[in-house]
């Protein structure tokens, strides 16, 4: 199974994505999502310029051997770009396989664990009374899971809140330079326990609610806010801290007994080590697009199921559905699953990348048909080019940069 071409798109249906295409001399073709998002045109060049030319000629049949010639022979190891670039090759390599094989992808890993993969949606407001609104909304789709994020008084921007009433939370912006969000602790967290009080005084305890804090926090205010709301028995809380210092999470540990869920910005198995095998965390967040494919996420997995951990994926529009598509069947496989974030996709994303997967009762299927199931339409993505978009960035309010 030669590979004769790797062919890279770059296309903006209202954001930007970065897909890759491998075509064998069978005529077999696989996709990949390449897509780091406000740093697109670097994943796509590091797969153009470096290595595209050397997938030529390689064996497409041959998933692992390829995945450690990209990581090790490259001798530069890790690092968002170059694991988003192999994670592109991977899932294509086992899309390819999958179609060859007559079989969905989760077959492939060894067979469906669970009849569908529970999601969770994104319910945001400017005030506690439109976030309520959005829930509800939610709730009627079927959601059974849902993030619940509202603007917090005060503060002229924070993130998780979309930019008009109704419309879907989308964080980058397009242009050459980044918004700016302020951020303040000290309203934030007398906000936050009011928010998740509301929510469950409405609501019951039905639902899995979840709250995103997106790096905001020190360790020692992330315990507090963990203890704060251990009545309203949050599924979990996201990022509480920046992780690098993965000893920080002891501390937040010590306090709380809320659950916590990291590793949307991981890409190695080496970012989560410590936050695992110390049982530091309890969902990792990590994906298929941004840690290495499914080659490398089903080892953070396994490595993950030795410690009680389970598997949280990130599944942000930023992520392109091949991504999501490739995250479905991974968590149809997986053993320590736990739950799967779904922001959804704007109709013209949906005229690029033809879906097949399905949503009923708030459970998602990633569909039986051979490979990811999923394909790129290139005459369709060709009607939107690239256009220079970015995250914003945060600011306290005496104007200190801040964790976005
Ligand atoms: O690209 C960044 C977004 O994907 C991120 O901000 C979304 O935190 C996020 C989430 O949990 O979906
Ligand atoms: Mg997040």
């Amino acid at each position: 199974m030669k590979i004769i071409k790797a062919e890279v798109f770059v296309t903006c249906p209202d954001r930007n994505f970065v897909t890759l295409k491998i075509t064998t001399e069978e005529g077999v073709y696989g996709i990949g999502d390449a897509t780091l998002n406000g740093r697109e045109l670097s994943v796509a060049s590091y797969l153009q310029d470096h290595l595209c030319p050397q997938l030529v000629g390689m064996d497409a049949s041959r998933i692992e051997d390829i995945w450690q010639t990209f990581y090790r022979g490259a001798y530069w190891r890790r690092g968002p770009v170059t694991m988003t670039a192999i994670a592109a090759i991977d899932m294509a390599l086992w899309d390819i396989k999958g179609k060859v094989a007559g079989m969905p992808v989760y077959d492939l890993l060894g067979g469906a664990s669970r009849e569908g993969v529970m999601v969770y949606c994104h319910a945001t407001g400017h005030s506690i009374d439109e976030l309520l609104e959005d829930y509800a909304k939610h709730q009627e789709m079927g959601f059974k899971a849902i993030r619940v994020q509202a603007k917090v008084p005060g503060i002229a921007s924070n993130y998780g809140i979309s930019k008009s009433k109704g419309a879907a939370y989308e964080p980058a912006s397009k242009g050459i330079r980044p918004d700016v969000e302020s951020w303040s602790t000290e309203k934030y967290l007398n906000f936050a326990p009011k928010m998740f009080e509301a929510v469950r005084n409405k609501f019951g305890f039905d639902d899995h609610i979840l709250h995103d804090i997106h790096h905001r926090l020190t360790p020692m205010e992330a315990a507090r806010l963990g203890k704060s709301v251990e009545d309203y028995k949050l599924f979990w809380m996201e990022d509480p801290t920046p992780a690098e210092n993965q000893e920080g999470f002891r501390l937040i540990r010590q306090h709380t007994t809320t659950p916590i869920a990291v590793g949307e910005v991981f890409n190695s198995i080496w970012d989560c080590k410590q936050l695992i095998e110390e049982q530091l965390i309890d969902y990792i967040r990590s994906t298929v697009t941004h840690a290495g494919g499914i080659t490398h996420m089903r080892r953070i997995a396994d490595f993950a199921a030795m410690y009680q951990v389970r598997t949280g994926s990130h599944g942000p529009s930023d992520i392109s559905p091949i991504g999501m598509a490739a995250g479905l069947h991974l968590d149809m496989w997986v053993p320590n699953f736990g739950l799967q974030e779904f922001m959804g996709y704007s109709e013209r994303m949906l005229s690029v990348f033809e879906t097949n997967w399905t949503f009923e009762n708030g459970y998602m299927h990633p569909s039986n048909k051979p490979g990811l199931g999923i394909d790129f339409n290139e005459e369709e993505a060709k009607k939107y080019p690239y256009q220079p978009a970015n995250l914003p960035i945060a600011r306290l309010e005496d104007g200190t940069l801040w964790n976005w």
